[in-house]
């Protein structure tokens, strides 16, 4: 038996429901009473297109008619492919308001990684663009569509044909199930490929509306989707729908950089906008130099990744605005530093939980057992917005999750005596690499269907800008003797996330770890990340 949908327990789903937490609307019946409430207000800016509310719902309207049109069926999952355009917003709401699920794959992901996305959710169609950044999507979307059977359709935004569907005569369509799942949301992985995350349109709004309110969004905000947005971080952190739902614009930004991004902070007057680490660093020292206005900007959010101390302490400084430590996973739980903490709070730690139904458990790794108060363990977590299991994945969810439903996040963290958490460390096999997530495995078994490969094990290297690299320990097939290079090479042609292609590659005989005998991967991950730290 295959389970899509772990629910919570009724009598929990009752108490989130009586909280006020779940309201029972989806994002579809969200837009509609956003364009009656800001109908000429701007709510997408991007390229050459600036579209209000009321012109954002007539799309996505139009979208949802024309994808069932199309043939496509409420309860279809669609991988959907898209950069920061604003395309983004109506197709998603289109989507939603059609009963389809989008799958959010982000621009990174290519052949592989759509390949098992489109698979594993038996998706019956792919949304892309065309050439984007130099990389034909419609060709990779067009080539997965041959592989996987489920796949009935290749849509590209940008194409006459979609705009011909995008076209269609606008309809009523019956609302879904707000307690159904909305879409699925890509986990950063620690074993093999990416795990599958329902989200239900209850729980997500509920996120997002509070994320809106602790970030202190208001009709003037002006968001800034600085990362891709279908990463669940500017997604909903408050990210493009913690904007719409506020009333505010959201400007897309085409790429992160520096230069981009304050070139769209001074020319729309951005006011908040979310980032990872190493992007922070890039635009503190960027600031240093920069002619560019960026006086409007009010809120940097930093997250994905540990924001270290010394980076903190220069984003207020150099950018004329307040840092938000942000502290999220797609499964759930977000975190967020509030405006009006103590500066203390603000550098060091990563914030407390939206919710005050988010049950926080902090453990020793090996026995479950409570940690003493403001000591380090293993976070465990439940709650409104927090999922029950991964899509279609029983096996792993034995794991994933404990028996009476908390969320083995893999993060080592401590809490302050006021109940802020602070990251701390990590027990997944995971590389962190500037907030991009690598699974260990997934990468070691694209190494080992190298030919020359006997073995390989994956760890994380600390980097100064990224935080952390990716280095490849491989072991050679008896007799050969692959280049490093070639390996990397061979990991990208296999069609994977540039990202996900090792940093460094070490090619040894044996791997370098004594005394301890025939090891478990994760011991031997753990001993070559050690050797790793000393190199
Ligand atoms: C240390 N580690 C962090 C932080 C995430 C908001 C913000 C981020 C994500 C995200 C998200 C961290 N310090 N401030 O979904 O809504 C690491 C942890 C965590 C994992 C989740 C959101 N912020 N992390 O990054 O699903 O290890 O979500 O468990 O990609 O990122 O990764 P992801």
């Amino acid at each position: 038996m295959t389970v899509d949908h772990v629910p919570w327990p009724p009598e929990v789903a009752a108490r989130y429901r009586a909280a006020g937490h779940w309201r029972g609307q989806t994002f579809g019946a969200l837009l509609t009473s956003l364009a009656g409430t800001y109908a000429d207000r701007t709510a997408v800016v991007g390229g050459d297109s600036r579209w209000t509310f009321a012109e954002l719902d007539e799309r996505a309207h139009r979208i949802a008619a024309g994808l069932l049109a199309e043939g496509l069926l409420p309860g279809d999952r669609v991988v959907l492919q898209l950069p920061n355009i604003p395309e983004f917003l109506p197709v998603v709401f289109g989507m939603w308001r059609a009963g389809l699920l989008p799958v959010f794959a982000l621009p990174a992901h290519r052949e592989s990684e759509l390949r098992h996305f489109a698979s594993h959710s038996e998706a019956a169609a792919l949304v892309t663009v065309g050439t984007h950044d130099r990389h034909d999507h419609a060709a990779t979307a067009r080539a997965v569509a041959a592989e996987v059977g489920s796949v009935r359709r290749v849509l590209e935004v940008g194409s006459d044909a979609f705009a011909e569907l995008a076209a269609t005569a606008p309809r009523e369509l019956p609302d879904p199930d707000p307690e159904g799942v909305a879409f699925l949301q890509l986990s950063g992985g620690s074993t093999g490929l990416p795990k599958l995350i329902p989200r239900t349109h209850d729980d997500y709004l509920y996120s997002v509306r509070e994320s809106a309110r602790i970030c202190g969004l208001r009709p003037d905000s002006v968001h800034l989707a600085t990362l891709p947005v279908s990463h669940n971080y500017p997604l909903s952190s408050p990210g493009v729908l913690g904007a719409l739902y506020a009333g505010a614009a959201t400007v897309m930004a085409p790429r992160p950089d520096a230069d981009t991004a304050f070139r769209l902070i001074e020319a729309e007057r951005v006011t908040i906008t979310g980032v990872v680490p190493p992007l922070a660093a890039a635009w503190v020292q960027a600031a240093a130099r920069t002619e560019r206005d960026l006086s409007s900007l009010e809120v940097l959010l930093v997250g994905g990744a540990k924001c270290g101390r010394e980076l903190a302490e220069r984003i207020g400084p150099a950018l004329g605005c307040r840092l938000q430590q942000v502290f999220g996973m797609a499964e759930g739980l977000v975190c967020y530093t509030r405006l009006d903490d103590p500066e203390e709070t603000v550098l060091g730690t990563q914030g407390l939980p939206i919710s005050p139904d988010d049950e926080i458990r902090v453990v020793d790794p090996d026995t479950d057992a409570d940690v003493a108060p403001g000591e380090e363990g293993a976070l465990l977590t439940r709650g409104p917005y927090t999922i029950r299991g991964y899509y279609r994945a029983e096996e792993h969810n034995a794991t994933a999750f404990t028996e009476d439903g908390f969320y083995r996040t893999g993060d080592l963290v401590r809490r302050t005596p006021t109940g802020q958490l602070e990251v701390v460390g990590r027990a997944k096999e995971q590389i962190n690499r500037g907030g991009e997530k690598i699974a260990a495995a997934e990468v070691e078994n694209h190494l080992m269907a190298h030919p020359d490969v006997l073995d390989a094990a994956v760890v994380a290297v600390p980097d100064p800008y990224l935080g952390e690299r990716t280095c490849a320990y491989v072991v050679p097939a008896a007799g050969a003797s692959p280049a490093g290079r070639d390996l990397r090479a061979f990991v990208r042609d296999r069609g994977v996330a540039a990202f996900k292609v090792p940093d460094l590659v070490q090619v040894v005989e044996d791997f370098p770890v004594t005394g301890v005998g025939k090891t478990s991967k994760r011991e031997l991950r753990a001993a070559l990340a050690a050797l790793a730290r000393k190199e």
